[in-house]
């Protein structure tokens, strides 16, 4: 034994070859391989991108070591895997993120530096994979690190857009789009996988027959085939070995179908079938929470499932186990309905292509999978016209109909005479049109459904679930959400890191509920000042992004008050705006007033088809300008709206914001995660009693929470009653002097065309209740202000609310899931040469 290394270090340090070595010295030279061998090039004529793609296959080599030695153990023990279905991943930029779970990012630095160049500047050249649209996207991305980072064996199955998120800019105060062709430089983080690669059929017809041995068989003639080709992403845990597989599919032509028409002549037909195929994987739809109801969406989510499902049971078969075994391999975890057609997948599998009978199949399937709902919104909740759906998936349309009719069978009799319960639990919806009702075959065919934060899973039970519930009460848990400390505090505050670690060492990075040690710093006056010192270094980093970006000069002094998520309504970027104009008009009212200066920092997408949300961007950018230019304001107050809104943006927002606007209405936002990321970085909530603010508000203590606003009852009984806004506005001078002025084109420019459909909302049909709040929200933000003029307790009450998150960890999150629904264990991953 060698000084003071044990055992395990002594091993890791043998095992590290020439090719993988973690040390200063392999990295470079790794480095330098690669910009040679990989990219053809030397340093004087090799570019930003040939060194940030140096260092990237660096990385790969250490990362696919410890894959390979995950992949083994897996196979070797035929362990129980989690298998997380998932029509979004928004994942974040790679490199830094790597370094960090690997534990080289000095090393790295090092490296590159003693190469003349700067990681930093690599890092920054990165296209992020924008694969999702938002919150649910991006829980994915946390659960893919967390499962790795607890030694869960786990597969992460989706679609490989070649299109993610639109790239969002603003022009004249109006969101713009543009495609997202994040793999124009090449993806080092993936391998492709010509050899593994599966059909999907779509269309055509289905063919009854009974065979020699008298069974009654089904025979899918589809009029379209497509292939689906693997592309693997490795997702290294923190700190431990195993690296999981985010599989996603591209879909292409299979060979042979072009060659047949192009064999008779069809050319053009060909080419166009290609395309066809093409297109399925082409592009993310971009709406958040809203249901598109297009072929080409149902054919994207059975795609990537039917792929998924067809890889796993090859997985298991190969294995030599028996297929009725499928459902002790595999668990399959669906993310909302989006692959709930997996359900009647899977029974086709089982049935048409493993010769199951009906009840053994159903039981194998209703075993496979667990089902979260990510949202309460009716909007959201997916329906496929039956027609159409019958159109595309033929086959699944007549199991549908099976699986309901036996279900039906044994609900008539259970609740017998209760038509209304009866039609709700039906997987088809009548009306002039049928239509097929994905959250109903998705909690019929799991053995698990939960909601993401505690007040959301009992308001599922209440509501949009109920009758199941009632059915079921067995199925139903809470998980709530949570997010990874490594991407979310490590690599985006690196500064708050170093000083928390300082304190209470390193374990909080993999057990965030150590955090709770800076409890007993809360008041400690040095202690109070370092941390206040990084919260302003990140807010001179971001006021510096701000000027280059938008050529706005915010102070940094001032409180930055934070609202970034998607444009929704029920979001209620709305009201914030209210607030912002009702200061500006006490400035204006009263020139010299004494207030706490402010900088309101807004982010985020709309989607392309979404009029009001659209409408709502332009009047945050409108507002901006008159504020913004007015020299009465002087500093006191600056609206800044930072466009494109996705991961690499947000880890420069997150660690500069001083308060975390989280003012959805309550009912209306399933958790929320961007109110955990914001608090586990220091920022004070104001917030709704909405989703997972509950649960923070109870962990931080409401003494460091600014609540305000309706509670969901309280906002259902308005509704009952019947909501009138226009009391609101007429009974409250301010909040009517702030209405008038948008109607009247006060931000403008007189035209009063441009904010009309959004004032006559607000005033006339409003779901979110906006000017219900108005006050009570102006109220709890001048409580802000004044709590921010006391610069000590504002630092003990931001460091209390880091130090009581640790609940919020994707970790435990995570944990959960394993013990209470997965039951699954983890599996160490040794390296071995
Ligand atoms: N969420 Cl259904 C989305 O981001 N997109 C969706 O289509 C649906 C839900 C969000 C939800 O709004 C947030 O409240 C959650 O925190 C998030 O999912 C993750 O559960």
């Amino acid at each position: 034994q060698e000084k003071g290394l044990d055992k395990q270090e002594i091993q890791n340090i043998l095992i590290e070859d020439a090719r993988t070595g973690l040390s200063v010295e392999a990295l470079k030279r790794a480095i330098s391989n690669n910009l040679f061998y990989v990219q053809g090039k030397f340093p004087e004529i090799a570019t930003r991108n040939d060194y940030y793609m140096a260092v990237s296959y660096a990385v790969r080599d250490r990362i696919l070591k410890r894959w390979v030695a995950s992949v083994k153990q897996y196979l070797d023990g035929k362990h129980r895997v989690v298998s997380y279905l998932s029509a979004e991943y928004l994942l974040g930029p790679h490199l830094a993120n790597n370094l960090i779970n690997l534990g080289i990012y000095k090393e790295t630095g090092q490296a590159v530096k003693e190469l003349g160049k700067e990681l930093e500047w690599l890092i920054d050249k990165e296209i992020e994979p924008g694969l999702g649209n938002g919150g649910l996207g991006r829980l994915a991305a946390c659960y893919m690190d967390s499962l790795a980072t607890l030694e869960v064996p786990a597969i992460g199955y989706g679609i490989r857009y070649q299109f993610g998120i639109f790239e969002q800019d603003i022009r004249d105060g109006w969101q713009v789009e543009d495609t997202d062709n994040w793999l124009r430089r090449g993806n080092p983080w993936e391998i492709e996988r010509r050899e593994l690669n599966y059909e999907v059929k779509f269309g055509g017809h289905v063919q009854h027959y009974t065979d020699n041995n008298g069974k009654f068989c089904s025979n899918w003639i589809p009029d379209l085939v497509v292939k689906g080709v693997a592309y693997d992403t490795p997702i290294l845990g923190y700190d431990v070995n195993t690296t999981n597989t985010l599989r996603l599919w591209k879909s292409e032509a299979p060979k042979s179908f072009d060659f047949q028409l192009f064999n008779a002549g069809g050319y053009n037909d060909a080419v166009r079938q290609k395309i066809v195929c093409e297109n399925i994987s082409k592009v993310l739809y971009p709406n958040d929470e809203q249901e598109e109801g297009k072929i080409l969406r149902l054919q994207q989510q059975y795609f990537f499932v039917s792929c998924s499902l067809q890889d796993m049971l090859g997985i298991h078969l190969r294995q030599g186990d028996k297929i009725q075994d499928f459902y002790k391999k595999f668990v399959v975890q669906l993310n909302d309905t989006h692959p709930a057609i997996g359900v009647a997948e899977l029974m086709r599998l089982l049935l048409d292509k493993y010769q199951l009978e009906w009840e053994e199949a159903w039981d194998i399937t209703t075993k496979t999978f667990a089902y979260t709902n990510h949202t309460l919104l009716p909007e959201a909740l997916e329906k496929w016209d039956l027609e159409l759906f019958g159109r595309v998936l033929p086959r699944h349309l007549e199991l549908i109909y099976e699986i309901n009719r036996r279900f039906m069978d044994k609900v008539t009799v259970k609740f017998y005479g209760d038509h209304h319960k009866i039609a709700s639990l039906s997987l088809i919806g009548e009306g002039p049109k049928k239509y097929i009702k994905m959250a109903n075959l998705a909690s019929l065919g799991s053995f698990a459904i939960n909601g993401v934060a505690a007040l959301h899973t009992e308001l599922l039970k209440k509501t949009v679930l109920k009758d199941w519930y009632e059915l079921s009460p067995e199925k139903f848990s809470n998980k709530t959400n949570g997010v990874t400390p490594r991407r979310w505090m490590v690599l985006s505050n690196p500064e708050l890191t170093a000083l928390i670690s300082d304190k209470i060492g390193e374990g909080w990075i993999k057990n965030l509920d150590e955090l709770r040690g800076l409890e007993k710093f809360a008041q400690d006056q040095d202690f109070q000042k370092a941390w206040m010192d990084v919260k302003h270094q990140q807010k001179v980093s971001l006021s510096k992004k701000i000027l280059q970006r938008l050529r706005l000069r915010v102070d940094a002094d001032s409180l930055f008050d934070v609202h970034v998520k998607r444009m929704h309504e029920y979001k209620r970027q709305v009201l914030n705006a209210l607030h912002v104009i009702t200061l500006y008009n006490r400035i204006k009212h009263n020139p010299d007033i004494d207030m706490v200066p402010r900088t309101v920092i807004f982010a985020g997408k709309a989607a392309p088809g979404y009029k009001m949300a659209k409408q709502i961007i332009k009047l945050i950018t409108s507002i901006g300008e008159i504020v913004n230019n007015d020299p009465d304001v002087r500093d006191r107050l600056k609206v800044v709206f930072y466009p494109n809104y996705n991961v690499t943006n947000a880890q420069k927002i997150y660690p500069a914001a001083d308060l975390s606007e989280q003012i959805s209405t309550a009912g209306k936002e399933a958790s929320g995660t961007g109110n955990m990321k914001l608090s586990l970085n220091g920022a004070l909530t104001i917030g709704t009693l909405d989703g997972a603010n509950v649960e923070i508000r109870e962990c931080v203590g409401e003494e460091n929470f600014f609540l305000f606003g309706l509670n969901a009852d309280e906002v259902e009984e308005v509704r009952v009653n019947g909501y009138d806004p226009y009391s609101y506005y007429n009974d409250n001078p301010d909040l009517k002097l702030a209405l008038d002025q948008i109607n009247d084109g006060y931000f403008s420019h007189l035209n009063t065309d441009t904010f009309k459909t959004l004032v006559r909302s607000l005033m006339f049909d409003d779901q979110y209740l906006v000017l219900a709040d108005y006050q009570s929200y102006i109220d709890a933000q001048d409580k802000v202000a004044e709590t921010f003029r006391d610069k000590s307790k504002w630092a003990e009450m931001s460091i209390l609310n880091v130090a009581r998150m640790g609940k919020f960890s994707s970790d435990r999150s995570i944990k959960d899931y394993c013990d209470e629904i997965w039951k699954v264990k983890p599996v160490p991953v040794k390296l071995k040469n």
